[in-house]
């Protein structure tokens, strides 16, 4: 009773599609606008996109309430299951495999292994220092790929000891990464695409299975038990519930899912808020001043890296404002009223646009500026918890969150100590979306400082 219809896109018809309005190039930052037009709810009918979008912060609330709804696994992550199975973030909500890997890999996520993480971390950041310093005086630097390099090092070395040799003739070119790649880009391609280029995915396939196999073939023939990276972790753990180890199939699932959700997202954070940091000196200043005083010059092991809290604040807010991804699905387990308006069915499944949630007007005025103090402890604990979620929500919540969180935070430190990265003042910020969304065309200087 008084229930409301949710709204569309202006001007269209419930039994047309968005076409003209829709943007297949970029279909969440369109979204984004939609959402700021039609409100905290609306539903659109483009081809591949058609989908319920919730931005509000009252009606996420009820999306996050776990005993009316949970993770949605239809829709990209159902397409992606040939690439990952049953690896934790394809998995299905009730599929046995999820349970036991999520059991398994917590301990690899924990603090205690990622201070076994770190000098790896350490020394990867090394690699783009070096990298920075040879080339720096080359001539602009395209900070998109600088950190998608970095990235790639990074969970390569800590996650599975691999040398993508990022900064040797870009890490992108490795065939690994770029089988995954377009892997990720297949995924969201709408079925009859998909179709017409179902043998090239399948040799994607069959690459990227080649080169996780030979990582877990070489490490196994090694003898070597070192439990210091994700991959050695995941190896020789066993199930304190069931005693079970991982079955060799999924393992080569997770390590590919480690690879696609943590090289891009990490790449995406780092981007932006270098990219935030060049575009308001005062923050950066603070944020200086901050690692002059806590690590000066010496190394920043892992203790100091949580000492840097205003350098930690700006990351909270590159998050808030630029999530590396766009959104995350929820699907209603039985009939229910979000808001307290609008009506769900079992099995209806809205896109939780995180990007529109994290400037929800909850958020306060100036939601679109870059204002890290939103993330003072106090501040943090006036609001409700659940406007800011950029990792998503519940038990498929991320289980990389610490590492990510981590591996930027580092990257950041070392950068900003070591260099002055540049956002050229004309520069106006551009968003391409490939699974997350990356500044395009950004390319700096970077000057060593003294
Ligand atoms: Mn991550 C799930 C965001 C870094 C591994 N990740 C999620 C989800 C979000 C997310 C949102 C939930 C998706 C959903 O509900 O469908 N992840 C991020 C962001 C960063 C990130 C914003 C970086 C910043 N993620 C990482 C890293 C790794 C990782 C790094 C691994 C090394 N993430 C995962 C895995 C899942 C996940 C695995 C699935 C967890 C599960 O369902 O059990």
């Amino acid at each position: 009773p008084g229930l409301d219809a949710i709204p569309h896109p202006a001007g269209r018809r419930p039994d047309t599609l968005d076409m003209e309005n829709s943007d297949f190039v970029r279909p969440m930052q369109r979204m984004f606008q939609w959402s700021r037009e039609l409100g905290p709810i609306f539903e659109t009918q483009a081809p591949g996109f058609g989908m319920v979008v919730v931005t509000g912060a009252d009606l996420a609330r009820d999306l996050f309430d776990d005993t009316r709804f949970e993770k949605y696994t239809g829709f990209g992550i159902e397409a992606f299951r040939p690439v990952t199975g049953d690896g934790l973030f394809t998995a299905y909500n009730d599929e046995e495999n999820w349970a036991l890997a999520h059991r398994i890999l917590l301990p690899a996520f924990s603090r205690e292994a990622l201070m076994r993480y770190h000098p790896k971390m350490a020394g990867s950041v090394g690699r783009l220092v070096d990298h920075w310093t040879k080339t720096a005086g080359d001539g602009p630097v395209d900070l998109g790929e600088s950190s998608v390099s970095l990235a790639l090092d990074m969970i390569g070395q800590a996650g599975f000891g691999f040398d993508f040799g990022s900064f040797e003739g870009g890490g992108k070119n490795h065939p690994y990464v770029s089988s995954m790649v377009n892997a990720l880009a297949y995924s969201v391609l709408p079925p009859q695409l998909q179709q017409e280029r179902e043998a090239e995915f399948r040799s994607w396939v069959t690459t990227m299975n080649g080169t996780v196999d030979d990582v877990i073939d070489t490490r196994r023939r090694s003898g070597t038990s070192t439990d210091t990276d994700l991959l050695g972790m995941m190896m020789h753990a066993r199930d304190e519930v069931t005693g079970k180890r991982l079955p060799d199939e999924n393992m080569r699932y997770q390590v590919t899912t480690f690879m696609v959700a943590g090289y891009g997202t990490t790449a995406s954070l780092i981007t932006f808020c270098l990219y935030f940091l060049s575009r308001n000196p005062g923050v950066l200043s603070a944020v200086r001043a901050e690692i002059e005083q806590t690590v000066g010059d010496a190394e920043i092991d892992f203790e100091s890296v949580y000492r840097l809290r205003a350098l930690r604040r700006a990351v909270d807010e590159t998050l808030r404002l630029w999530s590396p991804t766009p959104a995350f699905l929820r699907v209603a387990k039985e009939d229910t009223v979000i808001g307290g308006r609008y009506e769900v069915r079992r099995g209806g499944w809205a896109a939780l646009l995180t990007s529109g949630l994290h400037r929800d007007p909850a958020w306060g005025e100036d939601v679109d500026a870059f204002d890290p103090d939103r993330f003072l402890p106090e501040r943090v604990r006036a609001r409700e918890p659940h406007l800011y979620k950029p990792f998503g929500t519940g038990p498929r919540a991320c289980i990389g969150r610490q590492f990510a969180l981590h591996a930027a935070t580092l990257a950041l430190a070392e950068t900003v100590r070591s260099f002055d990265v540049e956002v050229p003042q004309d520069y106006t910020l551009s968003v391409a979306e490939g699974g997350f969304f990356m500044p395009e065309n950004l390319e700096v200087s970077v000057r060593r400082r003294t």
